[in-house]
């Protein structure tokens, strides 16, 4: 299960709306076929596991990270094809929450004589599809708040200038999170600040390029002050404007409208408090850089508290080096 984890792996920033899936197929201990699932339109990873494993699939074992599907789709039922081939079990990491599926895979698999296993690397599975697996379930989408922080917890000058506080390993990073998101949701007030383009663009994601669907980008823009022909996000004609207060209401309009499943908030201290102030934070990933920018400067947040029992408190999940800065993750713990 791990083989097919790493399989996975290969597709994850390529398959959305897809989620990205692993198999290996093993025969008499000997691996015979591995396959993942490249692109939404392509195979799924069944498909190539079986391609590879021809004749050896007969009587071997499946391993799949995500409960083989049991729809016609873009693409035909994994199950089926899994029960034609002749394996004689699957062991699966997780069951597919989406509702074509929902465990119809598995009871296909049994019906046809297939022993079946579930849960095996649940969880490790899962971090590969955390934005498929919350909309699939919740309808909204698994949402990453990043922001760039000196040692003092400041973002940027009060002028709003605020390129370059953080070094080019973290940026590179960030080109990571934005591959992995179907949409990168900011504020007017960071494009009329910085004019990012915020696209994908690193050649280093190990994948190429015009692979990688580029995320839609939505501009909160409540008061209506850009002038789109002066900014770069405008470039793109899939470009979401939204003028409305209800951040809910458009992450829900996200998923249901337009199949995205991580969103990035990558903006300012106004939006990025407004996010955490109304609680839709998955993930929140500060890139903090050894630098101090003193009191004038704008904070990373812009949160009001108004005692220490209204704190927002958050749990560690990992802490890394990423260049000269540091990357720490945080999940909020829900009080
Ligand atoms: C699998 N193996 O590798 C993947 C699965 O439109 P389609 O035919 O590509 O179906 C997409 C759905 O299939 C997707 O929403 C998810 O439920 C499942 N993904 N299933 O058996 C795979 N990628
Ligand atoms: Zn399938």
């Amino acid at each position: 299960m791990n083989l097919a984890i790493e399989e996975a792996k290969k597709g994850l920033f390529t398959t959305r709306p897809n989620p990205a899936v692993g198999c290996v197929i093993v025969n008499n201990n000997l691996i015979v076929g591995t396959g993942y699932h490249p692109q939404a339109g392509q195979p799924h990873a069944e498909v190539f596991a079986l391609r590879e494993a021809k004749d050896n699939a007969k009587g071997a074992t499946a391993y799949v990270t995500l409960e083989p599907c049991s729809h016609t789709g873009r693409t035909p039922p994994c199950a089926q094809a899994l029960i034609n081939s002749g394996v004689s079990r699957v062991v699966v990491a997780g069951l597919d929450p989406n509702p074509k599926v929902a465990g119809r895979g598995i009871a296909m698999l049994k019906a046809a004589g297939i022993e079946v296993t579930v849960g095996v690397s649940t969880q490790q599975a899962e971090q590969l599809n955390l934005g498929f697996l919350k909309a699939m379930r919740t309808q909204m989408p698994y949402v990453r708040l990043k922001i760039a922080s000196s040692l003092d917890g400041r973002t940027a000058m009060a002028s709003g200038e605020s390129k370059w506080i953080t070094g080019p390993a973290a940026r590179e990073d960030v080109q990571k999170l934005r591959a992995l998101s179907g949409a990168i949701i900011t504020g007017s007030q960071t494009i009329i600040d910085d004019n990012p383009s915020l696209n994908v663009r690193s050649s280093q994601l190990g994948v190429a390029l015009d692979k990688v669907p580029q995320p839609k980008i939505v501009v909160l823009d409540r008061r209506q002050r850009l002038d789109q022909a002066h900014y770069k996000v405008f470039e793109s004609p899939d470009t979401l404007l939204w003028a409305e207060n209800d951040l809910t209401a458009l992450l829900h309009q996200l998923v249901t409208q337009y199949q995205v499943q991580d969103v990035l908030v990558e903006a300012g201290s106004q939006v990025s408090g407004s996010f955490i102030e109304a609680g839709l934070v998955d993930e929140l990933i500060v890139y903090q850089a050894p630098c101090l920018l003193g009191h004038s400067a704008k904070p990373m947040l812009n949160l009001t508290v108004d005692n220490l029992f209204l704190q927002h408190r958050f749990e560690r999940v990992s802490v890394s080096e990423v260049g000269s800065d540091l990357k720490l993750v945080y999940k909020p713990v829900c009080q």
